[in-house]
């Protein structure tokens, strides 16, 4: 992937994340990530499963935090986002498995792949509309087997984030 896409597609994270479009992130993004993802895959918020989604998003939120937020304001900007994804190790210590966590949070039936239906409900969490999903998942299934294995996922993460 050329560099000049790697940027456009950091930078969509970046929006998909700030889910208030004040071009900072901060805890609040993440938690309400977390009320999305429940709200979409019909998990209760006061379940164990609830509880799950919401303390791994907080855990990915410190992660990013912890490697992006230069100047310690509690917020990352997107010059520290754009910043930090220059640097190896926030990629494999943070965004890479943040990545991770979040297919698992996706797979629902958890059966180690994201169907359709998954891909589009954690898509929709992130601010996608259903025809972009089409197209995304039309990448990422490399195989064009109808679903998106980790091992695709995680070809792509590293894609995204190390081109
Ligand atoms: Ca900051
Ligand atoms: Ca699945
Ligand atoms: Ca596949």
């Amino acid at each position: 992937m050329a560099r000049g896409t790697f940027r456009l597609g950091y930078e969509k994270l970046f929006n998909q994340l700030d889910s208030n479009n004040d071009n900072v992130l901060v805890e609040a993004d993440f938690t309400a990530l977390a009320q999305r993802i429940c709200t979409e895959f019909a998990v209760a918020a006061q379940s164990a499963r609830g509880e799950e989604v919401r303390q791994r998003l907080e855990r990915i939120w410190q992660a990013i935090q912890q490697h992006a937020d230069a100047d310690g304001n509690q917020g990352v900007s997107r010059r520290e986002w754009v910043t930090a994804a220059r640097d190896p190790e926030f990629v494999l210590s943070s965004a890479a498995p943040a990545a991770m966590t979040i297919f698992d949070l996706a797979d629902h039936d958890g059966d180690g792949r994201l169907d359709r239906q998954e891909f589009t409900l954690l898509q929709r969490c992130l601010g996608s509309s259903d025809a972009e999903s089409v197209e995304a998942f039309g990448t990422l299934d490399a195989d064009g087997d109808g679903y998106i294995t980790k091992s695709e996922y995680a070809d792509a993460a590293v894609d995204y984030f190390q081109a």
